[in-house]
């Protein structure tokens, strides 16, 4: 009896013991398994601070590293490839544990990916996919599906305008993997209605006042045929709001506007009436870029890509939730 009794009390401390370690674990990202508690140092190598999205990564990603007390290496390329790359050369040589990269374009990661690799440092992308035949150059891929998002953006456009629409497509940076990828779902989704037709489409890089420029100079070639906007994010759609008032129009009304990321700014003008949908891109990804990063310097095997789920908000539920939003 009294070695049952034994038994059992062994079992139940065994199990609680285990318990907290998980709980720890969860909390911690997987520290509480870690042999030693080195500091880990992680470089992040960030496209810029190009819009509100890019801002509020930036700050996700920094805040998880106060949180797990990473030594936080952190590049700004300013939104060109050649400075991310010559970044991620200084963060492999300062031997660090591991690298985020946000990269700025899809394509011409190989030569540093494979440096990278040689000096056994993983490499975890966030937000923005890269093309390349060798997998194996990175860890994991954990982003927001950019197809998914055009293609909501298109089917919302096309029901609010009954399937008829001269469209004025505003493109992210040329080159990066949401411009390319946003244009490709959207235009999917406008297979259905052969009577919604882009009859503009240019790159306004992201940027709110490039947006505003682009859309200044489409309105003064296009003047009143233009009755929709797709921006590939908020900032664009914002920089296109402002010209489009200006040219005497009412945004939101006269001309629909329908743009991606979800951000504050973008629901003030959904409350206001200005915007009309805004696909939610979740920017908040530092959490699951130290989680993964901490697997891959133990080794463990990642799936190549996390998908980060979004959903598209408008006009109708935007002051319901605008409260809620973080950022
Ligand atoms: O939508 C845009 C930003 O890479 C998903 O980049 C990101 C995009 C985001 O500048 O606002």
């Amino acid at each position: 009896m009294r070695a049952l009794s034994t038994a059992l009390f062994l079992t139940i401390a065994f199990v609680a013991c285990k318990k907290s370690g998980n709980e720890e674990a969860g909390k911690g990202g997987g520290s509480g398994q870690a042999p030693s508690s080195k500091q880990l140092t992680i470089g992040f190598a960030q496209v810029g601070a190009e819009s509100a999205w890019r801002t509020a990564e930036t700050g996700s990603i920094r805040a998880e590293a106060d949180k797990r007390k990473v030594n936080l290496k952190f590049s700004d390329a300013q939104g060109k490839q050649e400075n991310q790359i010559t970044a991620v050369r200084g963060i492999i040589a300062q031997g660090v544990d591991a690298i985020i990269l946000a990269p700025v374009v899809e394509t011409g990661w190989e030569p540093v990916l494979i440096e990278a690799k040689q000096a056994k440092i993983p490499v975890v992308l966030v937000d923005r996919g890269i093309k390349t035949s060798d997998e194996s150059l990175y860890a994991t891929l954990i982003a927001s599906d950019f197809v998914a998002e055009g293609k909501m953006a298109a089917e919302w456009m096309a029901k609010k305008l009954g399937g008829k629409a001269a469209i004025v497509e505003l493109q992210g940076t040329p080159g990066s993997a949401p411009a390319i990828d946003r244009k490709k779902g959207f235009e999917e989704g406008l297979k259905a209605h052969p009577e919604m037709k882009i009859i503009a489409s240019q790159s306004g890089d992201f940027r709110r006042s490039n947006g505003k420029e682009v859309m200044e100079a489409l309105l003064k070639k296009h003047g009143k045929e233009i009755t929709a906007v797709y921006a590939h994010n908020d900032d664009m759609a914002l920089g296109a709001i402002q010209a489009i008032e200006e040219s005497g129009a009412k945004p939101g009304t006269d001309v629909i506007v329908v743009s991606v990321d979800g951000t504050k700014d973008a629901f003030t003008a959904m409350v206001d009436g200005k915007l009309n949908a805004s696909v939610e891109c979740n920017p908040l990804l530092g959490p699951m870029a130290f989680d993964a990063a901490e697997k891959a310097i133990k080794g463990e095997t990642l799936p190549k890509r996390q998908v980060v789920q979004d959903q598209l908000f408008d006009t109708a539920n935007a002051k319901d939730v605008i409260a809620t939003r973080q950022y």
